[in-house]
């Protein structure tokens, strides 16, 4: 891979996108690696994922501009179904994705850490839609994404007028949990990969999948999801391992994934 880097670190995996000269720009090749990355994560070895950019300056700052500027209708359908299909390959990812953001979230770069589970950022960050500033609207998802993470008053906001936030307006915003200085930003994103991945796995992803699909359904229907993935995991040896642990005072040792 020349764009993405990958690290297993005990039950978590850490996906870097590696392209600094470029603010970790998404071209098609870094997409392709993104895939091709999650496609080859061993689900049974990992628990949570980090996805992050290189360098100290850039998360990613967005689809590239050189490549998308040549761009035919028909190219740039495509071009942003490839995108989409990563995205939602990494909303729908059987386990947690945390995005780390290291500094601009912009364009690409904000809709990618929209389509992780949680976002935490560091200090330095910048979050912002400028695509109709440069012609285009968000394309990998941001009119839907930001919408359901903001609400559609303050995602309207931040995309017709394509202003940028800072970390701690993207706090106060409820786009990200929380706010690290950059040093403390990777450690943090472990320790809640790590807290994640003590947690009974299975159900981990069950709820996962309970809060998505119930968020595309009207309330009766996600009760019903919901129902569904509390259920299967009476099937599991972790359930039963994690309530006698509870009945005999003591804790589990270790989750078994089963
Ligand atoms: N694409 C390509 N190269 C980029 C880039 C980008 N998005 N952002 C930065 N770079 C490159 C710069 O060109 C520069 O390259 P060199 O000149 O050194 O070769 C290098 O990264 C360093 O950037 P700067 O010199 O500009 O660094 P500064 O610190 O001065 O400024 C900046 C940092 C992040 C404020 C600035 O680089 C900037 O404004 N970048 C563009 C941010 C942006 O507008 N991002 C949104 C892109 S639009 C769709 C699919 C997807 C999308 C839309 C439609 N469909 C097909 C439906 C998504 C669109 C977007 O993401």
């Amino acid at each position: 891979m020349e764009f993405v880097t990958y690290e297993q670190d005990g039950f978590v995996g850490i996906v870097t996108i590696n392209r600094p000269k470029a603010l970790n720009a998404l071209n098609s090749d870094v997409l392709k690696e993104i895939e091709a990355t999650f496609d080859a994560i061993d689900l049974d070895a990992t628990r949570a994922v980090i996805l992050t950019g290189a360098g100290e300056k850039s998360f990613v700052a967005g689809a590239d501009i050189g490549e998308m500027s040549t761009l035919t209708k028909e190219e740039g359908e495509a071009f942003g179904k490839v995108g989409n299909d990563v995205f939602r390959k990494i909303e729908t990812f059987p386990i947690p994705v945390i995005a780390a953001i290291n500094g601009f979230a912009l364009g690409g770069g904000c809709e990618i850490s929209m389509s992780c589970d949680i976002r935490i950022c560091s200090d330095n960050a910048v979050f912002g839609q400028p695509e109709v500033g440069l012609g285009i609207t968000p394309g990998f998802g941001g009119t839907q994404r930001l919408a359901r993470l903001v609400g559609a008053g303050k995602a309207k906001e931040m995309i017709y007028t394509a202003f940028n936030i800072k970390a701690d307006e993207a706090y106060r915003i409820g786009l990200v949990n929380a706010v690290y200085p950059q040093a403390e930003l990777m450690d943090a994103a472990k320790k809640m990969a790590a807290k994640i991945a003590k947690n009974a796995p299975i159900a981990v992803r069950a709820s996962k999948k309970a809060i998505n699909e119930g968020l595309d359904v009207d309330m009766d229907q996600a009760i019903v999801v919901e129902e569904k993935a509390f259920g299967s995991c009476f099937e599991t040896e972790d359930q039963r391992a994690g309530m006698e642990a509870f009945l005999n005072k003591t804790k589990v040792d270790g989750f078994k994934n089963k």
